[in-house]
């Protein structure tokens, strides 16, 4: 069985991250989306809400699971049997920052491998990061994410306005 793993941060997830998601499950038996549960950063949405918000909106694929973790993605690739690590590309921009921690992984983890997929052209633009600054000047968010994770994100930012 080939499974793969799909680590990040999914502050929430975006139209990018879910269509990485989809276009990985056609490829692999299994696909297991790792969110990063990091207690030296604060991102905008606890562990639990952005592995609610996944499962919500991954629960039509069936070979697709969303699992919280701590520390290496390499040792959270290996707990889950995994023999790929999934990552998108956006641009040149991403393509350093990959390069190098792809190199680290296989340093760490020489039994376990990186497959890049490339962005679908019409989210090439988007992060988690522009989603939240968007909504922080309450824009229009329909073309970044499902309206129950865009609803979800305004809440939570314009309600300290
Ligand atoms: N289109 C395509 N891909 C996209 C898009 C888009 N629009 N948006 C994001 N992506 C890709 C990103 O390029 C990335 O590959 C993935 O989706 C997740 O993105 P983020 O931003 O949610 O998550 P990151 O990049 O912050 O995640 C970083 C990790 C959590 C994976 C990393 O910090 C990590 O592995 N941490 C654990 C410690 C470790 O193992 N470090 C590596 C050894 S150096």
């Amino acid at each position: 069985m080939k499974t793969a793993v799909y680590p990040g941060s999914f502050d929430p997830a975006t139209y990018g991250h879910l269509d990485v998601i989809q276009r990985a499950a056609l490829s692999f038996d299994r696909v297991i989306v790792g969110v990063l549960h990091n207690s030296s950063k604060s991102p905008l949405f606890s562990v639990e809400e952005r592995v609610n918000i996944l499962e919500k909106a991954t629960k039509d694929i069936p070979n697709v699971e969303i699992k919280a973790f701590e520390g290496l993605s390499v040792n959270f690739a290996r707990e889950n049997h995994a023999q790929v690590i999934i990552r998108g590309l956006r641009a040149v921009t991403d393509f350093e920052y990959e390069l190098q921690m792809a190199q680290t992984n296989r340093v760490l983890a020489p039994d376990v491998d990186t497959v890049f997929l490339t962005t679908s052209l019409e989210y090439a633009y988007l992060s988690s990061t522009i989603m939240k600054e968007v909504a922080y000047f309450n824009g229009d968010l329909s073309k970044f994410a499902p309206k129950e994770i865009t609803d979800a994100v305004k809440k939570k930012l314009l309600a300290d306005k």
